[in-house]
């Protein structure tokens, strides 16, 4: 998997791209990351970015013509997914998240800033946009961020056990992972379900079911399908 991200912060990404999971996929030849900064595809001496809202209103506006220089720079850009992070896009889930590790495996982050980005980079240079939450960030470097990690870790080899990656919560069961324990037994007047102390792995395999369907109920009425949602 190839991954190229164009950011006005390249340097936002250096901690989280060289630690844990991330960095070992990396090192291991499994994902490939590339930073590109997005000033240096500028052409006036300011090396600006943002310009003033056509029609006025507060704020600045990321110009067109950077986005495009920056990526048609990239080799393969035509055949890449292009993905420009909005908090108006798809809602990043799991499904969309395998479907990003697929072919073809590569990957293109616009990652804005500001109060938006010319909309002529999402008609005209990405090839969708995609969201990680309801929510607002500050800008899409940590949206890419959270893209990559979900993204990688699903890839051939990232992790370890395939199994975690089959029984996790969002995983090929549509349920919420079932609570786990490990020693000690007692901890701060706190103990351990009796059933995973006992050895029984048919009870045990009952137990973490009932335990999954249970909370998912609770906690993600929606992950059960709109008939099962109160
Ligand atoms: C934001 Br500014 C900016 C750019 C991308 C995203 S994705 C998200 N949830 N918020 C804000």
């Amino acid at each position: 998997m190839r991954v190229d991200v164009v950011t006005i912060f390249p340097e936002f990404f250096d901690g989280p791209l060289t630690a844990s999971l991330l960095g070992k996929a990396r090192h291991r030849g499994l994902v490939e990351v590339a930073l590109h900064d997005l000033r240096e595809h500028t052409t006036d001496p300011h090396r600006s970015v943002d310009d003033e809202p056509y029609g006025g209103g507060v704020g600045m506006v990321m110009k067109p013509e950077p986005w495009f220089a920056a990526v048609e720079a990239i080799a393969g850009w035509e055949r890449a997914r292009r993905i420009l992070l909005s908090p108006a896009g798809r809602r990043l889930d799991q499904e969309l998240a395998e479907e990003l590790a697929g072919a073809p495996q590569h990957l293109i982050l616009l990652c804005g800033r500001y109060e938006g980005i010319d909309e002529r980079v999402a008609e005209g240079l990405a090839t969708e946009e995609l969201s990680v939450g309801d929510y607002v960030l500050a800008g899409g470097e940590a949206a890419a961020l959270v893209v990559i990690e979900a993204v990688t870790r699903l890839l051939p080899g990232v992790v370890k056990e395939p199994a975690s990656v089959e029984q996790e919560s969002f995983g090929p069961t549509g349920l919420l992972d079932y609570p786990q324990y490990t020693r000690p037994a007692e901890f701060r007047g706190m103990g351990v379900p009796d059933v995973l102390l006992s050895g029984n792995h048919a009870e045990i395999e009952a137990w973490r079911r009932r335990q999954a369907l249970e909370r998912t109920k609770r906690r993600r009425p929606d992950l059960l399908g709109p008939d099962l949602v109160p």
